[in-house]
């Protein structure tokens, strides 16, 4: 059976972290596309260069031109500009809207039955336009988001607690972003919701609360660190546990942007909900009862998706 085919576009830093870690577990041979000319190619040559130290087989191969898409299986995109210190996600939004509709133009070109894995900021509102403009079904076009957003809560929480980040789990709602919703009562230490924990004082109620608005700012803090980019180790690490979910045919549930139809009251918006990523891309949309005050908090986060793309239409 021929290797599985993955193209980066964009070869920046969670471009060269993604083509690392494709390689790493042998997920199939890499493309490494990118503007810059060189790069790509250089990356891919030094990675591949590690290739018999760490024992993996990939073909890693640098391009600066769209047909070297063709016949991918998975196109995972960070194209685009990232952010600099005191730059919010949204002033990412014109430069990037154009470089996300040329991607587009190349995967409808070259790789249509691709699934296609949106990382550019802002997420909710580019992952948007790259399946409009690519033309491709909103099941094989979905958003990198929620897998980060909920592994910082989750590497938090079971730093406070300190326990294994294995027995943590976290539900993340919402768009990406300041207002995205960490639901603490679907999200458990080996099955025990949070809320059960702050019950049995093992967490105190402002802990938790820090956690999460830690959480909701995890990108910023990163940014105000490294001061040259953001994140990309983590970004990276959650992209590919998409791409092998639908590579694999795993069936994972895992929070990404998807397009909803209706689901949580809203219609032909990507937002961050939990799907089933499988050999069919978004196989399905998970639907949970939200209180109140949880509704109230993924409406607005809504709203501010809604925001961006209208300020984008403008
Ligand atoms: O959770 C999330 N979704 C995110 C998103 C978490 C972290 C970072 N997130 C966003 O990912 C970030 O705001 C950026 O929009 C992307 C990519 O981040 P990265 O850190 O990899 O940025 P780099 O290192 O600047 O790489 C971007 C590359 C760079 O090499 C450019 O030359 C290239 O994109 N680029 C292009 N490639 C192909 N085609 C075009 N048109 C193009 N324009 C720029």
């Amino acid at each position: 059976m021929a290797r599985n085919k993955i193209a980066l576009v964009g070869a920046g830093n969670i471009g060269g972290t993604l083509a690392h870690l494709a390689g790493l577990k042998e997920l199939g041979d890499v493309v490494l596309f990118d503007v810059v000319e060189g790069m790509p190619q250089g990356k891919a040559l030094d990675i591949a260069e590690s290739s018999p130290v760490d024992s993996f087989d990939s073909r890693l191969t640098g391009a600066n031109d769209y047909s070297a898409l063709a016949g991918a299986d998975v196109v995972i995109v960070t194209a685009g500009i990232a952010r600099k210190p005191g730059m919010s996600r949204d002033d990412l939004l014109a430069i990037n809207a154009k470089i996300v509709g040329q991607v587009a133009d190349g995967i409808k070109t070259h790789c249509p039955d691709a699934f296609v894995i949106v990382i550019t900021n802002p997420l909710d509102v580019m992952v948007g336009l790259m399946q409009k403009f690519s033309g491709l079904k909103p099941e094989k076009v979905v958003g990198m988001a929620g897998v980060l957003d909920s592994a910082r809560f989750r590497y938090f929480i079971a730093e406070a607690l300190n326990v294994s980040v294995e027995d943590v789990t976290a539900f993340v709602l919402g768009g990406h972003g300041d207002t995205m919703v960490p639901l603490a009562r679907y999200s458990t230490v080996a099955g025990i919701p949070l809320t059960d924990l702050v019950e049995m004082g093992w967490l105190t109620q402002e802990k938790l609360d820090q956690i999460i608005q830690r959480t909701r700012d995890g990108g910023a803090e990163i940014v105000s660190l490294l001061k040259t980019g953001s994140a990309f180790y983590a970004p990276a690490a959650s992209a590919i546990q998409m791409a092998e979910a639908y590579l694999k045919d795993k069936k994972r549930v895992l929070p990404c942007a998807a397009k909803l139809s209706g689901q949580y009251g809203v219609d032909g918006l990507y937002v961050g909900v939990p799907v089933v990523i499988g050999e069919g891309g978004v196989e399905r949309i998970v639907e949970i009862e939200l209180n109140e005050e949880e509704k109230a908090a993924f409406l607005h986060s809504v709203d501010a998706v809604k925001k961006l793309n209208e300020a984008l239409s403008v």
